[in-house]
């Protein structure tokens, strides 16, 4: 992937990451486009799963009309997550756990790279390919790298699906809640690697920014967010972040 640009930091943002204690990082897509995972709308190959573009096969229409599709498209998309490596970018944003008082990741990825870098406590909006929820008791299990996945829920032995969130489906609960509250009150925000289309984690910058914060977009593209930030870095997540 190549860089468009490799940023000058500004001052006045060095001296905001030097004095913040309470920092959010919002992700997308973009923060694991260095590990090789397809972003779904830009900067890199987007995911279209047989002919399917990737807002039909992830909708929750999907679900009741052919659960066996989805599953086969996310157990194509676990397969390829099982020999791919958190970048740069998710590193370094783990190392910030011990560079500010309190820093909290909240991602759009159900991809499990955040973890995998060591960043503990991630608000996950759009839940984990690495579980399987039950389709009427709502029982969590996780799925192993190892082992074949689950078909049937344990309670209750009805069908297992993805425990993502699908287009038209809620966030799971309290997780959007706590992502707001960490950027109502943060002081320094970044946003990393969305499109910014795609809401209700979109407007997580803006509350953000209307309690004060500064707000930094790290993207090679400009995006509707882009506009409102205090600050924009172009250039690939793995490379610029290393540089704050
Ligand atoms: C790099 C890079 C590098 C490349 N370094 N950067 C308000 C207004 C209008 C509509 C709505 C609204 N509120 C809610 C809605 C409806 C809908 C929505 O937002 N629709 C819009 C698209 C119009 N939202 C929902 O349905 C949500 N539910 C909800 O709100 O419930 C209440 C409700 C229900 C019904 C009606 C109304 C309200 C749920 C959203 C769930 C999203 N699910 C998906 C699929 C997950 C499962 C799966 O994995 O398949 O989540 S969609 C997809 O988009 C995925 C992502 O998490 C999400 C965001 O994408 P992201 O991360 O931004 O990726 P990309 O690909 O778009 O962008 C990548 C970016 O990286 C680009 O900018 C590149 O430039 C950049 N990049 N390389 C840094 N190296």
């Amino acid at each position: 992937m190549q860089s468009l640009v490799n940023p000058t930091i500004p001052g006045e943002l060095r001296r905001k990451i030097v004095d913040a204690r309470r920092v959010l990082v919002l992700t997308g897509a973009g923060v694991s486009a260095e590990s090789g995972v397809p972003t779904f709308r830009g900067g890199g190959k987007s995911a279209v799963w047989k002919g399917m573009p990737f807002d039909v096969i992830s909708s929750a229409g999907m679900v009741s009309r052919d659960l066996p599709a989805v599953w086969e498209w996310f157990d194509y998309r676990r397969e390829l997550l099982k020999s791919l490596r958190p970048n740069r970018a998710h590193e370094e944003i783990a190392r910030w756990q011990d560079r500010f008082e309190k820093l909290t990741v909240v991602t759009q990825n159900v991809d499990g790279l955040h973890q995998l870098a060591g960043s503990n406590n991630v608000i996950e909006l759009h839940g984990s390919i690495w579980r399987a929820r039950c389709i009427s008791c709502s029982s969590r299990f996780e799925i192993s790298r190892t082992q074949s996945r689950p078909d049937i829920c344990a309670d209750c032995g009805d069908r297992l699906r993805p425990d993502v969130v699908l287009f038209g489906e809620l966030l799971p609960s309290g997780a959007f809640e706590m992502a707001a509250e960490a950027a109502a009150e943060c002081e320094l925000c970044f946003v990393i690697g969305t499109s910014g289309l795609v809401y209700p984690a979109a407007g997580l910058p803006e509350i953000a920014k209307a309690a004060g914060a500064c707000v930094c977009e790290v993207n090679p593209e400009r995006t509707p967010l882009s506009a409102s930030c205090d600050h924009v870095l172009t250039g690939n997540a793995g490379e610029v972040l290393p540089l704050l």
